[in-house]
């Protein structure tokens, strides 16, 4: 099966890994699937094989964090 076109956010308050494992824990516990692709310097979090747009960015602020679209 092919990946799904990646979607991209800029998570600013996303500090240390920790935070990364959380998010990327929260996205796998949604779409066991999907990968997640964490860049912590840029801040960065890239997923694919996961549902919208939107049902991403509210499990990453489900977990307390601020999610930004990369256009
Ligand atoms: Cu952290």
């Amino acid at each position: 099966m092919r990946d799904t076109a990646p979607l991209a956010f800029t998570v600013s308050d996303m500090t240390c890994g920790h935070c990364a494992r959380t998010i990327t824990g929260a996205v796998l516990s949604a779409y066991p699937a999907a990968r997640v692709e964490i860049d912590l310097d840029a801040k960065r979090v890239t997923v694919v094989n996961a549902g919208d747009r939107a049902a991403v960015a509210s499990l990453i602020e489900a977990e307390g964090y601020f999610p930004v679209d990369v256009a």
